[in-house]
């Protein structure tokens, strides 16, 4: 059987590619591996039915024979150890999968940060203050990123699942507003868009978004 990946039926971001489902649709297209969706409406996301599936009700889930996982990591993960999209070395797989825990735990919550305080807290007495701080933080670990990444085309040998992870990451508006100010990771960035396989998921969600949305 096919993976099925549940998605927005209608992505809030129109198809930017922003939703947490990318970064799976990217993985399976690297591998060349089919799969189906489950298109689902903010409502069906908390329901009995797929809080099952995924304990918060949200997207991405992913199904296939006698599995189903849920965390956008934790899927790609699965994806690339069973077809081959992490390096055979143990030590490099173990680092380029260090990285995929960095793009999620060290560089997104600083990112995430910085888009609350705008999008949802912007209103609020204490934001103008807070704001400088949570893009110092953000600079400094995109300082630090782009120190790693240096010329590399990738963050750990060839392309792997620790890029796909740490690309969509930076693709959150709060990271690619500062793109400019870096060189390097905007270079890197642009390196992964131009794989077909990035294309292939990107092109998939903006014409379901494009199709929902009218
Ligand atoms: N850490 C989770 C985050 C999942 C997540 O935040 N999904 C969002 C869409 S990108 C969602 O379903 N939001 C709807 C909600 O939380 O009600 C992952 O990476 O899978």
């Amino acid at each position: 059987m096919n993976p099925i990946v549940s998605v927005f039926a209608a992505s809030p971001n129109r198809g930017r590619g922003l939703a947490r489902d990318m970064a799976v649709r990217w993985a399976l297209a690297e591998v060349g591996q089919d799969h189906q969706l489950r298109l689902l409406s903010f409502a069906d996301l908390k329901t009995p039915e797929h809080k099952a599936r995924q304990s918060f009700g949200q997207i991405p889930t992913f199904e296939t024979d006698g599995l189903t996982l849920f965390e956008s990591g934790a899927i790609v993960l699965h994806i690339a150890e069973t077809h081959g999209l992490l390096p055979v070395d143990p030590a490099a797989r173990a680092r380029a999968i260090a990285w995929m825990f960095a793009a999620v735990s060290t560089i997104e919550p600083v990112i995430v940060e910085r888009e609350v305080a705008v999008l949802l807290e912007g209103d609020k007495p204490w934001t103008a203050e807070r704001l400088p701080m949570l893009e110092a933080r953000l600079r400094q670990r995109l300082d630090d990123l782009a120190t790693w990444l240096g010329d590399k085309d990738w963050l750990e040998g060839d392309f792997s699942a620790g890029d796909i992870m740490m690309v969509c990451v930076l693709h959150r508006p709060a990271g690619a507003l500062l793109m400019g100010d870096y060189p390097v990771l905007a270079a890197y960035v642009a390196r992964a868009e131009t794989r077909p396989a990035f294309q292939t998921a990107f092109a998939e969600q903006k014409t379901r978004s494009d199709a929902a949305h009218g």
